[in-house]
């Protein structure tokens, strides 16, 4: 059994909608804020999206990326994960703009094409904040969230060739067999950080036999070749995470773009809050959150500095490095 664990924190995503907590953070400011947090508390990777500053609308907008990562990577040595997934009705190309700018350690790659159905959230939302919140929701309901073997070979391609590696999101059993045929191609490369995504409408549920047979899959088809890492979709994530851990996943994923709950019927009013919470959680199963740099270790990453996310530069204006 591992003693140590990788936690990440997915600080805003693209699922939820402001109108649902006050405390999901969507300005440049508040995003980077949240992320250096989580990185304090004990996440090694950071998962991060963009959303308009303004409204909290998703967004895969490079520029809007540019006002926070320098300020992340400059306050800490956590890994930045870019998301190649972006938000509901987001072209392929819309979605890979960031990542394919900054050259991150890792960016997510999501393995196959699926329903995604946020719209359940809108029957708990009370009042609206912003216009695009529930037609945004509402869209989902006839979205397909494209993934082909194209778009897949296409962006492992074009990103991998400046050293970037894949956060592999594996939302069913059948995402797994994908990934495994990228292998078999030699298109992706060992070790393979496989985050399996537990109980998202469209995806595999988040039942224990979920979970084991997911387990079970990977074992089979990877072998010693990947590291796996779980989440799990809001009401999921605590439980998820946690057998996670206890049957000897190299990692956990917590953070307010898979849950915007602490616990049961409490809003989590932070990333940092869930984060600590994990720590906890790992402790009492004797597990130590693994740092940016055993992650790094463990995932054969390139390092901060090889990346293309300038540093902010500091108050007397020399690069922090
Ligand atoms: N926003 C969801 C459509 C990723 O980051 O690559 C999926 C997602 C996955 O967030
Ligand atoms: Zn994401």
């Amino acid at each position: 059994m591992p003693s140590k664990a990788i936690i990440s924190c997915a600080i805003t995503g693209a699922i939820h909608v402001p109108a649902q907590t006050p405390h999901l953070p969507y300005t440049p400011d508040a995003i980077a804020e949240e992320a250096i947090a989580a990185a304090e508390a004990g996440a090694a990777i950071l998962h991060l999206h963009a959303r308009d500053p303004e409204t909290g609308e998703p967004t895969g907008d490079p520029e809007v990326f540019a006002q926070f990562l320098p300020r992340i990577r400059a306050a800490t040595d956590a890994v930045i994960n870019i998301t190649t997934g972006g938000g509901v009705t987001m072209t392929i190309a819309e979605r890979a703009a960031a990542a394919a700018r900054f050259s991150p350690e890792l960016c997510s790659m999501n393995m196959g094409s699926m329903n995604f159905g946020i719209f359940p959230i809108a029957g708990g939302v009370s009042e609206w904040r912003h216009e695009w919140e529930a037609p945004y929701l509402e869209s989902s309901k006839g979205w397909i969230f494209r993934n082909t073997f194209s778009d897949v070979e296409g962006l492992v391609e074009m990103l991998g060739a400046g050293g970037t590696r894949f956060e592999f999101e594996c939302y069913d059993i059948g995402h797994l067999y994908n990934l495994a045929h990228f292998l078999d191609r030699g298109i992706v490369e060992p070790p393979l950080f496989v985050q399996s995504v537990m109980g998202i409408l469209g995806g595999i549920g988040a039942h224990p036999e979920d979970l084991q047979h997911m387990k079970r899959t990977a074992d089979r088809l990877f072998g010693d070749q990947y590291r796996w890492s779980v989440l799990g979709a809001g009401r999921f994530q605590v439980p998820v995470t946690t057998s996670a851990a206890m049957i000897g996943a190299a990692g956990v994923r917590v953070g307010l773009e898979d849950s915007i709950y602490l616990r049961r019927g409490v809003l989590a009013e932070s990333n940092a809050q869930q984060v600590e919470r994990t720590v906890r959680i790992l402790d009492e199963l004797s597990l130590e959150p693994a740092t940016p740099d055993e992650a790094r270790e463990m995932l054969d990453l390139k390092g901060a500095a090889n990346t293309k996310i300038e540093s902010a530069r500091s108050s007397v204006g020399v690069d922090v490095g």
